[in-house]
């Protein structure tokens, strides 16, 4: 099985500045963590970042016929992105979508998600550890999927 972790604009700054809402694990020590619990799960995974909504429109494409899931933090363009959502819609590839932070506890126009509707579910609100259950949710998926 095949994950692919997409994470959205900004989160390479992830433990060098507001460490008081993200906490101070970079993206890279993220990453460490899901590698470790993917190879106790026999999965393999590939994790990416990009600040521009047309590459992970472009990622999310080409996951179809590639990846058994996609667990992505799309950062702001959660609340704002009508072409992730199409693109998420458009490949029938299991989606998880994860948050370091508890959206709904935040500003308002945080609790506003355009992709929730086309994937599988939500994941906010745990830090890093959002990023395990959304492999667990992922492989979960897959599992049932593969029952007789
Ligand atoms: O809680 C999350 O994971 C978010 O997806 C993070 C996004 C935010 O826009 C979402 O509402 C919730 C922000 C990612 C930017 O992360 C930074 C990290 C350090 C410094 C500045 C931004």
């Amino acid at each position: 099985m095949k994950i692919l972790f997409l994470n959205g604009p900004n989160l390479n700054l992830l433990g060098q500045r507001e460490p008081e809402t993200y906490g101070r694990t970079t993206l890279a020590d993220i990453e460490s963590k899901v590698r470790a619990r993917a190879a106790q799960l026999h999965v393999d995974v590939e994790f990416r970042q990009s600040n521009l909504e047309g590459e992970l429109v472009e990622w999310i494409q080409m996951a179809k016929g590639t990846f058994d899931a996609i667990v992505l933090n799309a950062a702001a363009y959660t609340h704002t992105s009508i072409a992730l959502r199409d693109a998420i819609a458009g490949i029938g590839v299991a989606t998880v979508e994860i948050h370091l932070s508890n959206v709904h506890a935040r500003e308002e126009f945080r609790h506003r998600s355009t992709i929730a509707a086309v994937c599988r579910g939500q994941i906010t609100g745990f830090g890093a550890f959002s990023y395990i259950l959304g492999l667990e949710a992922a492989v979960n998926i897959n599992d049932s999927k593969n029952k007789p």
